[in-house]
């Protein structure tokens, strides 16, 4: 096992990183942004090193300062959590050349899947059914014309270097398309410094269903059943939970096994997640791979009372794999609510400042990951997650009854927050009767209306 583990991050998954350290015994160095001095991850590792200036450029982002961090504090191993250089192949290449264990897939993994269209491919070739569409990345016009054609319309534009929902384009029709074909080749070259594209059939209204993978590095790749995400605003979700109200037994063994399969192929190690579009119509294709620890994980955490962070520490330790959910069966149900501090009715605009009072929900089946407390200051450069409200319960009746609570009580002043918001939401005919997909909060404009 490692002596001591650097965290690359901040905010609450910082200190849900240091909490599966403590609990393995193993030592931990926090970094930190000008911005961050006064954060728990700081209080709560056992060393700290401020790594630069508040925009995360010139901080959490800089991989030589990180490297540097490492080596001073004797950190034999980094966690990079999600976002920032969570799937930066060439972050993990630069731990290793530096004698640092990157908690994750290896940079080969991590290109393999950031690249779409190579993890297309992947899926396809490892018979995972992936939405009807272009062999590989299209480039010239005209030919991209015939494959939408042959495709049939609407089809959806998508960048190769994408994911997560930029760089997207439909095309409703031929008319259309050609403009939506250059639109999309000039966004994603702007946006990411690679104009390739893809072509897939648009399904219009999907639900966002993933499987949670773990692979160890003995060979071995587990599921861990499914999250459904599909409350989601602008790419940003907002609610999550598991098992989804659309997956049975047999869904769930079928997409779980493909999901495996996947990662197997590749000799995946660490934890993963395999994001799938689940049709009206119960087919389901492979959309994208995600190659971090995700921040719904807790979902999964509660459904199946396997601890994900400790299990990636001690896989990328050389552990192998201790688990085994039966049959690959979850109990209960779990949802997530993720309270930021951004106005619904303006927007959701962020709303920086500090907090006044603090009075965070409990009881039965009650989780809050928060960084947050009385007299703490949000900065306004980073995204604006405050908490993640997670509730289990035995069916998910007692889990929606638990969040009801959870947020009604969750007293949080000074700043904004989309509770209110999040209140209305689990209220909602539709949600309550587990019918949404991912148009659901557009169809709904009422939500985001103030009273
Ligand atoms: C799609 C799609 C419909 N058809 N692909 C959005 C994020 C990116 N990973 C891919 N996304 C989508 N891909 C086809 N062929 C609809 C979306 C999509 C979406 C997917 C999951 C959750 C929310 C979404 C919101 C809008 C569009």
């Amino acid at each position: 096992m490692f002596t001591k583990v650097l965290i690359a991050n901040r905010g609450e998954i910082a200190l849900r990183v240091i909490r599966a350290c403590r609990e393995l015994g193993v030592a931990t160095v926090a970094v930190y942004s000008e911005a961050d001095r006064e954060s728990l991850h700081v209080r709560f590792a056992d060393d700290d090193v401020c790594i630069g200036p508040a925009p995360a450029r010139l901080s959490y982002l800089r991989i030589p300062a990180l490297i540097a961090a490492a080596e001073i504090t004797g950190a034999d191993a980094i966690h990079p959590g999600y976002g920032f250089l969570a799937e930066n192949a060439e972050f993990a290449e630069t731990c290793a050349a530096s004698a640092v264990t990157f908690i994750g897939p290896t940079a080969d993994q991590i290109r393999k899947m950031g690249d779409k269209v190579s993890a297309r491919t992947l899926a396809a070739e490892a018979g995972i059914p992936v939405v009807p569409g272009s062999k590989g990345a299209v480039e010239d016009p005209a030919e991209a014309r015939r494959v939408a054609e042959g495709i049939g319309f609407p089809v959806l534009i998508k960048a190769a270097a994408g994911g997560g929902g930029k760089g997207m384009r439909v095309a409703l029709d031929a008319e259309s398309f050609s403009r939506a074909f250059q639109l999309a080749r000039n966004e994603a070259l702007a946006a990411f410094g690679n104009a390739e594209v893809y072509i897939e059939k648009y399904l219009a209204r999907p639900r966002h269903v993933e499987i949670q993978i773990m692979g160890d590095q003995h060979g071995r790749v587990m599921h861990l059943g499914e999250r459904d995400c599909s409350v989601q605003r602008r790419h940003q979700k907002l609610i999550e939970e598991s098992p989804s109200p659309a997956v049975d037994q047999a869904l769930r063994d079928r997409m779980g096994d493909d999901a495996v399969r996947l990662a197997d192929r590749i000799g995946y190690v660490g934890a993963g997640t395999v994001e799938f579009l689940l049709d009206e119509d119960g087919s389901y294709y492979f959309m994208e791979m995600n190659t971090r620890i995700q921040v719904e994980h807790p979902v999964t955490e509660m459904v199946t009372n396997f601890d994900l962070v400790k299990e990636q520490i001690r896989v990328a330790a050389g552990e192998p794999l201790q688990f085994e959910i039966k049959g690959g069966r979850v109990r209960g149900h779990a949802i997530e609510c993720r309270v930021n501090a951004e106005d619904p009715y303006r927007n959701f605009q962020p709303s920086p400042g500090t907090i006044t009072t603090y009075h965070p929900p409990g009881g039965p089946g009650v989780r809050v990951d928060t960084h947050i407390y009385a007299g703490y200051t949000v900065p306004p450069y980073y995204d604006s997650l405050l908490a993640k409200v997670i509730v289990h319960g035995n069916t998910r009746e007692e889990a929606l009854a638990r969040m009801h609570q959870a947020l009604d009580s969750f007293i949080i002043e000074g700043v904004t927050t989309t509770i209110p918001f999040l209140r209305r939401v689990i209220e909602h005919p539709d949600f309550v009767a587990g019918q949404v997909d991912t148009k659901f909060l557009e169809r709904n404009p009422d939500l985001f209306k103030a009273e």
